[in-house]
């Protein structure tokens, strides 16, 4: 077992800050990612806390403001479970780098993506406890991880409007599959903001701060932006990613995988953005000349991935496979990630491709 009790064989980008991935296909068929597979991103040290050391102080424009032990937030607020996939904006980010390099950012594969149930206490019903004052309008959130590659280095955040922050959704989550959330995941407690990009889900959260304006914090207003393509990460510049796009891609076979010509079975998943489901997807094992549609599991619920899986003819010699997926909203993904290309690389969710050989 690797270091934070991750498979040998995850792909490890940095081992400081930790930031790997694993084999997609440890990812394929199952709702649930077990641990020890789920990627994780980190922007500095993983800090290590006593779960009876522990706060989560809620400030700002509250009425009253709070500071909570791990056993007021358990035993004060009503405990609440969710399957919900965690996606980072720089998933796929790989595929990116190869239409345009972008110096200084890992290249992700496809399996900056994994899901968990998560069980905490709604962030809603701490804010209710607190009570929001008028006025307010994003909720901060605050972790002690320093991060040097901030400029200037500084403490990881983030922030969600409030309307977002508020919904039902959105956890303060102690438990991980049902363990305790282990320290690279956040532990003892991290935020978790369904269909939202990863960045948003701040681990090793220790303060809560309710305020009329988005975070300044460098990961808010600088880092976690869509630039055009022109563009210079500068404060306040480009689009704050939020709500994920709609992707869908493959898990197995692997790209560069040589295979036994004949049917070939090909796994993948489907996720779609905030409040929408998958309606299709469809799968060519030619490179896009000919398709059929794959076999989608039905939604586990409106936060997590949908897995789908197709049985193609693969004819001996080279071959590309491609996958990609409708939502609800009758809305394609895109087909290429040229036109999607952005200085730091994010948010790829152009089709699913695998290059494979069968063979005789
Ligand atoms: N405190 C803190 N929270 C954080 C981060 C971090 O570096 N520090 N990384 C974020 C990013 S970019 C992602 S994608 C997710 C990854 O969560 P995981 O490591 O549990 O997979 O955590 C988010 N929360
Ligand atoms: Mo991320």
């Amino acid at each position: 077992m690797g270091p934070w009790g991750k498979r040998d064989d995850v792909r490890v980008h940095e081992t400081e800050p930790y930031n790997a991935e694993p084999p997609p296909a440890a990812l394929a068929g199952q709702w649930l990612t077990p641990v020890d597979a789920f990627y994780s991103r980190n922007h500095g040290p993983v800090p290590r806390i006593a779960p009876d050391t522990w706060r989560l102080r809620v400030d700002g424009l509250v009425q009253r403001p709070l500071d909570l032990s791990l056993a007021d937030l358990r035993d004060g607020f009503e405990a609440h479970s969710a399957v919900v996939t965690l996606q980072c904006a720089g998933n796929r980010r790989a595929g990116l780098i190869a239409v345009r390099d972008i110096p200084g950012e890992d290249p992700w594969g496809s399996a900056a993506v994994s899901t968990a149930e998560w069980t905490g206490a709604r962030l809603g019903d701490v804010l209710a406890a607190a009570g929001v004052q008028e006025g307010a309008a994003h909720v901060a959130l605050e972790a002690p991880d320093v991060s040097e590659l901030a400029d200037p280095p500084q403490r990881f955040g983030a922030s969600v409007p409030l309307e977002k922050a508020g919904a039902d959704e959105v956890l303060l989550a102690w438990a991980m599959n049902g363990e305790p959330v282990p320290p690279v995941h956040g532990g003892p407690v991290r935020v978790v903001v369904p269909g939202w990009i990863g960045a948003r889900s701040v681990k090793w959260i220790e303060r809560v701060t309710v305020q009329r304006e988005p975070s300044d914090n460098w990961f808010q207003d600088v880092a976690y932006r869509l630039l055009p393509s022109d563009g210079e990460p500068a404060h306040g510049r480009g689009i704050p990613l939020g709500p994920l796009p709609l992707t869908a891609d493959i898990l197995a076979p692997e790209d560069g995988a040589v295979v036994s010509a004949g049917p070939l079975e090909v796994t993948g998943y489907a996720l779609a953005g905030d409040r929408r489901t998958v309606a299709r997807v469809e799968v060519s094992a030619d490179g896009g000349a000919s398709w059929r549609a794959a076999k989608l599991d039905p939604p586990i619920g409106p936060w997590a991935w949908q897995h789908w899986r197709a049985t193609l003819a693969v004819p001996p010699g080279p071959a590309e496979l491609v996958a990609r997926a409708w939502d609800s909203a009758g809305t394609p993904q895109p087909e290429l990630p040229g036109p999607l290309w952005n200085p730091k690389g994010y948010a790829n969710n152009s089709w699913g491709r695998v290059t494979l050989t069968a063979r005789h």
